[in-house]
């Protein structure tokens, strides 16, 4: 299990409910690997609930963590954000500061996988939180991405839209740019058309909301994937 191989995952927010009918259907959908995230409200509680019952199915679950407190044990990996496009240090490397001081000498460091992010849409929970400034223009992004690439080597750029989709042409300016980074596109992909045009610029799609909106909708994407080659 390699998240290099991912190509399509779907974003579990623990503060949102969710079926045990339709998780079923979500990790048993053939996607690569479920990611547990949110901006809001996301608890120890609901983290070790959630994901309680996504481990009773057999696919990598990931930790996006956005809380130190909410850090649970028994994932496959943790993705850890660094917002690119944020002036607040706090979001770039002042958490990470905080979590490493107090857990430095026990953490093990093949499971955290650090990604740059850049959060593009404005209204997102996750830009007004972490003040990311989101007028940027072409260049702008893509000096992020070399950013991310050759200057902090992470292993993950990740191209956040939540709840819009996003420019594709930019997404895909960025891809060819990126050579060991891989590219994650996530926002507003809410149907098999959308799976299919982000999946075209990027190399992992991440599914969020849609999964709370409409569940069918949300399978297609998968299905979307298995059409398109790698
Ligand atoms: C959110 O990128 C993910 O962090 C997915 O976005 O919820 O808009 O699908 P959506």
């Amino acid at each position: 299990m390699d998240f290099n191989t991912w190509r399509h995952v779907f974003k579990l927010d623990p503060a949102k409910e969710i079926t045990d009918g339709h998780l079923e259907r979500i990790c048993r959908s053939g996607t690569d690997a479920i990611l547990i995230g949110g901006s809001d409200n996301v608890t120890l509680d609901n983290v070790l609930h959630l994901t309680e019952r996504v481990q009773s199915f057999a696919l990598p679950v990931v930790m996006e963590v956005s809380t130190i407190d909410s850090v649970a044990p028994g994932f496959d990996y943790y993705f850890i954000p660094t917002v690119l496009n944020s002036d607040d240090p706090r979001w770039i490397k002042g958490l990470h500061h905080e979590a490493l001081r107090e857990y430095g000498e026990i953490l093990d460091w093949d499971e955290l996988i650090p990604e740059g992010y850049c959060i593009l849409n404005a209204d997102c929970k996750a830009a007004k939180l972490t003040g990311a400034k989101t007028d940027l223009t072409v260049e702008d992004v893509l000096a992020y991405a070399r950013m991310a690439e050759h200057f902090f080597r992470l292993p993950i750029f990740y191209l956040e839209y939540s709840g819009m989709f996003g420019d594709m042409e930019l997404a895909g300016k960025v891809k060819k740019v990126l050579d060991e980074t891989r590219l994650f596109y996530g926002g507003g992909i809410d149907s098999a058309d959308k799976a299919k045009a982000a999946l075209a610029a990027a190399d992992t799609i991440v599914v969020g909301n849609i999964i709370y909106e409409n569940i069918e909708k949300a399978i297609e994407t998968v299905e979307a994937v298995a059409e398109t080659a790698d």
